[in-house]
């Protein structure tokens, strides 16, 4: 897969792309992440990229000049003319089966921006979907790029060590859709609270009934909002 990152600030990306499965997912070959700065593609001599919205209010604006060109840039890089996601808190919320779904693409193409917006043209000009990552307001879409394409590297074939190690993931569909069941390494018996005997039973008919029902049972407790039938993943 091909990421490109379309941005402002693109040495928010360098740490989290540079660590742990992201970092080796790249070096393995298996995604490649390509960072582009807007601001490369301001129109005067000042750099400028965002402007006072027409019409009054507070903050500025995301220009589309140096989006577009930007873009048209960046998408003729690779042949591939890939998924354009624009990050906004106005966009379709991100979940498990957006993220397994976007693992599916070839190549993906992110624009994030500030979060008083995108000149309206930017959506519009480049048929882009809109994604959040949940209800609150983040001040660009950057951390919002680096969850996306966290969630999105790990689902790839090959980066988890442990081919299966995805397959139960909370939200999962094996999970049904709900949170994941209770974990236990060594020691045996840590601080009086001690694992539990099935655990050590060997009996893997058994094992599975008890990690069904026990995701079952926090799923009710602790997010039963996912039980019902429209969050299903
Ligand atoms: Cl994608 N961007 C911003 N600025 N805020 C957000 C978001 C995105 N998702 C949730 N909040």
């Amino acid at each position: 897969m091909r990421v490109d990152i379309l941005t402002l600030f693109p040495e928010m990306f360098e740490s989290p792309l540079g660590c742990s499965t992201i970092k080796r997912a790249q070096e393995a070959h298996i995604v490649e992440i390509v960072l582009t700065n807007i601001r490369d593609f301001a129109q005067d001599k000042y750099r400028k990229v965002d402007d006072k919205p027409y019409g009054g209010g507070p903050g500025m604006v995301m220009m589309p000049g140096p989006v577009f060109d930007c873009f048209e840039h960046v998408q003729k890089l690779s042949p591939e003319k890939g998924r354009i996601i624009l990050l906004t808190p106005q966009g379709q919320k991100f979940d498990q089966r957006k993220a397994a779904e976007l693992s599916k693409e070839n190549r993906l193409i992110l624009i994030s921006g500030k979060y008083e917006g995108f000149d309206e043209r930017i959506r519009i000009g480049l048929q882009a979907e809109q994604i959040s990552i949940g209800d609150y307001v983040l001040s660009g879409g950057e951390l919002a790029a680096m969850v996306i394409i966290d969630a999105v590297v790990r689902l790839l074939p090959g980066v988890l060590g442990d081919e299966n190690s995805a397959k139960d993931d909370s939200f999962s569909e094996s999970a049904g859709g709900g949170l994941e069941y209770p974990q236990y390494t060594r020691p045996e018996v840590f601080r009086g609270l001690k694992v539990p005997e099935v655990l050590l039973s060997g009996d893997h008919k058994k094992i599975a009934d008890w990690r069904r029902q026990q995701a079952l049972e926090r799923t009710q407790k602790w997010r039963p909002d996912l039980l019902k039938d429209d969050n299903k993943v």
